[in-house]
């Protein structure tokens, strides 16, 4: 049977991150995609400028229609935009049957807000512990856990947290390190690190929305976290280095890696 994977993201028109971002990269993963749309953004590769959210009930009828006929197996979480969208998205994650891969996303790659500051600690209390996997980045792994996420110790840290927070898995990315491009998995009470050379581009946009998407289109498939997360980050490795140089700001990945 073919595989299918749920995103309940952001659209970006501009087709480089949030939804586009997704389905482009569930379908080079050989994965049929379905999509609910969270809000809208009027953005392009040189920034966002303008957010439009979708009325919470709006978002949950949009993925009780999806998953209702074309059940999943797997979903992700991209941005989210409200607190009403975050609360009844973890109310519904309840009645998932398939794994739920949060990308708690809080800011646009030229760091245009994406979640209402009031959602933070809603996506901390209320969907965490619906989540079989949290991939943060630096900033957000410390916005989530109160804690400076600036080197590999304090990710590991940050991981563990997440998981006593009520994650089943947590991947704290460390694409913005100074050095390697090292990410921090703690799954099953172990630490696993995944690390890929620094490539110095400004073509990063919708890095965390294609890489989230790689992760869970692996687990669409079957395969174990750990695998899902390592074809995900040589993909994404792959995609930034072969990144196309479209758009005149920070411009998309090659979805096609
Ligand atoms: O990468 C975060 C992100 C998520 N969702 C949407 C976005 C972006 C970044 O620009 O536009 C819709």
């Amino acid at each position: 049977m073919t595989p299918v994977a749920l995103t309940i993201a952001g659209s970006d028109p501009s087709g480089g991150a949030g939804i586009q971002a997704d389905l482009k990269t569930f379908h080079q993963f050989g994965v049929y995609g379905e999509a609910a749309i969270t809000l809208l953004t009027v953005q392009n590769t040189l920034g966002v400028v303008r957010v439009e959210c979708v009325p919470a009930p709006l978002v949950i009828e949009q993925v009780r229609a999806a998953i209702g006929d074309i059940p999943p197996q797997a979903a992700k979480t991209g941005a989210l935009g409200s607190l009403e969208i975050v609360e009844a998205l973890s109310e519904l994650a309840e009645e998932f049957d398939f794994p739920l891969v949060v990308d708690p996303v809080m800011a646009g790659s030229d760091g245009a807000p994406l979640l209402s500051p009031d959602a933070r600690w809603a996506i901390a209390t209320r969907l965490l512990p619906r989540a079989f996997l949290v991939m943060p980045n630096l900033d957000e792994a410390a916005a989530l856990t109160g804690i400076e996420v600036k080197d590999v110790a304090a990710m590991r840290e940050a991981a563990a947290r997440l998981c006593a927070m009520g994650a089943r898995a947590a991947l704290v990315k460390g694409g913005h390190l100074e050095a390697a491009a090292t990410d921090v998995l703690y799954a099953d009470g172990a630490w696993h690190e995944f690390t890929a050379p620094r490539i110095e581009t400004r073509h990063t946009h919708g890095t965390g929305c294609t890489y989230s998407a790689a992760v869970t289109a692996g687990l669409a498939r079957g395969s174990p976290l750990e695998e899902a997360v390592s074809r995900a980050k040589t993909y994404i490795t792959n995609a930034i280095r072969t990144a196309p140089g479209l758009g005149r700001g920070r411009g998309p990945l090659n979805h096609h890696a």
